[in-house]
């Protein structure tokens, strides 16, 4: 981390801005030659303009004074000017100048830093701009990947955020409208009635479910259910402080060997909370983010802070409690509309 940050300022300089930092291993090659990749995302302010005095053509001291009077008289003009304005705009004087479009980004709950980004990018105005800046930086994974053989989701998280009833959704729509086969694991053995949870989803849907105390259940379970198309693994919720937990519940889950782990963070949760979730969670090689409870969240302008934090594609968002209705697929535009709408 140490190296990489005295390269970042080598780069850009010593005014760099930190924004985000991530530490994770490079799993290529199979995760025979793990090596530790960090990634590290800063702005560089550019430089003010400079107020240069006005030059004047003569070396006469006295011409030189009156010159730089005039200038300061007209500073004052100027500012006078722009106070008058605003307060014929009917503004408050002691707030700094703000376009349309960063007032509506920092309104819908986008970071002060994100959203003074996006308008640089796209300008004061222009919703289509300010559309296209936010797209670039959400990317979407889309739905579970069945095509190269057997599916193997885990849903993990901080508690309450969802995991359980996404687990749901997921099981109930591949089964009944998608025509797969589904078995469900749970890895949650910890909380009271979740066990009982799960099982009465997978009753309705008539599905396997499985419960895995231990490595060697999780084995057996992935054995037995190697004729299905998808295995959803439910986990138990962590919080992202807890970290022996969180160790346990990593070796627990690899031993489902999982092809897609998607991290489960609700929309209403505050951004400190979610940022920690993406930093905590990214142990458990999450390689996707899910996000429930759009319905509940006041501002969805964090979801664009949320793509930066986590450098991962978004896979499903949720909206409310209805199984299976209440899912869809994550898709760019429309994450980059309620970025910019604010709320469903
Ligand atoms: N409004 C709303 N509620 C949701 C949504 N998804 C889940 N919930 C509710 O959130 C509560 C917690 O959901 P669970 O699925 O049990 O959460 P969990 O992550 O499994 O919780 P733990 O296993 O305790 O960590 C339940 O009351 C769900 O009905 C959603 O998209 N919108
Ligand atoms: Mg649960």
């Amino acid at each position: 981390m140490q190296n990489a940050l005295a390269e970042a300022r080598r780069q850009l300089g010593d005014g760099l801005t930190v924004l985000h930092t991530k530490q994770y291993d490079d799993s290529a090659l199979f995760g025979l030659a793990r090596k530790p990749v960090v990634e590290i995302l800063a702005a560089v302010d550019s430089p003010a303009p400079s107020i240069r005095p006005a030059e004047g053509p003569t070396q006469n001291s006295e011409l030189r004074t009156q010159n730089s009077d005039v200038v300061l008289l007209a500073r004052q003009v100027a500012d006078i000017t722009q106070i008058l304005e605003r307060m014929d705009a009917g503004r408050d004087s002691t707030q700094p100048d703000r376009s349309p479009a960063l007032e509506r980004l920092l309104n819908n709950g986008v970071s002060t830093q994100m959203a003074e980004i996006l308008t640089q990018e796209a300008g004061p105005e222009g919703a289509a701009e300010a559309l296209s800046a936010i797209g670039r930086r959400i990317k979407c994974s889309g739905p579970i990947s069945c095509d190269k053989g057997q599916a193997r989701v885990a849903l993990v998280g901080p508690t309450g955020a969802g995991k359980t009833t996404t687990a749901a959704k997921l099981a109930s729509h591949y089964t009944l409208n998608e025509g797969k086969t589904v078995a469900l694991l749970t890895l949650d053995t910890y909380r009271v009635g979740a066990i009982e949870q799960l099982a009465t989803y997978a009753r309705i849907l008539n599905a396997p479910l499985e419960v895995g105390m231990c490595a060697e259940d999780v084995d057996a379970a992935v054995e037995r259910h190697s004729d299905k198309d998808i295995i959803i693994i439910d986990t138990v919720g962590r919080s992202q402080r807890d970290q022996s937990n969180l160790d346990e519940l990593a070796r627990l889950l690899r031993q489902a060997r999982p092809t897609e782990v998607h991290l489960t963070v609700s929309a209403q949760a505050c951004p400190t909370a979610q940022k920690e979730a993406i930093d905590a969670f990214a142990r458990l090689r999450v390689d996707r983010l899910l996000v429930t409870k759009l319905d509940e969240a006041p501002r969805l302008g964090i979801l664009v802070d949320l793509a930066v934090a986590g450098l991962l594609p978004f896979s499903y968002v949720t909206f409310g409690q209805e199984v299976p209705d209440d899912l869809a697929v994550a898709d760019k535009d429309s994450l980059s509309r309620l970025v910019w709408e604010g709320s469903l």
